[in-house]
């Protein structure tokens, strides 16, 4: 049985914060799990349903220019009084077999800049000879976008040396931990930290 440890949980309330989440559609059947679980988490701390935006892009190596743009999107929003173009549009709507965890450009979902986002992907070393370039990558790009936006990215991507580790992580196998509940959580505590700090 793979075991593994999450960090010493912090509850804050997460009900006057705005989250996105990013996901990419490869290796769906890990996916569909850390989405519910991070969304699950992000509700129990008080985040409105209203308030959580998710949508897709194929693969992790195109994460960090979706956070970017969402995140710019939810700006130009916030700048221009709610009316234009929703940062739902500007990615396309999500319509994969995630559908019913994902929001389509179309929900009733709010407007204004995200307090914190999430990018979830699943890189499984046995399926890829690019793993180690997409991985380093894609953490480094997400890093890039969470300093230089100032918003924190919550770094919700697998890298796993076998399908086994990441249903491990995804909470699929009896006994292990969902990781995406670790990513909601991280993603309030973050959201309201940043706003203290400000
Ligand atoms: C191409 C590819 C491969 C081989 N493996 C994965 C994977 O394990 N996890 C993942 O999220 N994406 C993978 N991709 C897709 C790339 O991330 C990307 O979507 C394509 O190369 C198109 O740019």
């Amino acid at each position: 049985m793979v075991h593994t440890k999450g960090p010493a949980p912090q509850h804050h309330d997460g009900s006057g914060l705005r989250i996105g989440i990013i996901h990419a559609r490869w290796n769906d059947t890990i996916i569909e799990p850390l989405l519910a679980g991070t969304k699950a988490k992000l509700l129990e701390c008080g985040v409105k349903e209203s308030n959580i935006v998710v949508q897709s892009v194929p693969g992790s190596w195109e994460l960090p220019i979706a956070v970017q743009r969402l995140y710019s999107a939810s700006q130009v929003q916030s700048s221009s009084s709610g009316i234009g173009t929703s940062a739902g549009d500007l990615l396309g709507s999500s319509t994969t077999d995630l559908a019913s965890l994902s929001n389509t450009a179309a929900s009733a979902v709010s407007t204004g800049p995200f307090d914190a986002l999430i990018a979830i992907g699943v890189l499984i070393k046995g399926e890829t000879m690019h793993f180690e370039y997409i991985a380093d990558t894609v953490s480094q790009g997400l890093m890039r976008v969470s300093l230089d936006t100032g918003v924190p990215v919550i770094f919700g991507v697998l890298t796993v040396l076998t399908e086994e580790q990441a249903q491990a992580r995804a909470g699929l196998i009896p006994g292990s931990h969902n990781h995406g509940e670790d990513w909601g959580l991280a993603a309030v505590e973050m959201a309201v930290k940043r706003k203290d700090w400000a």
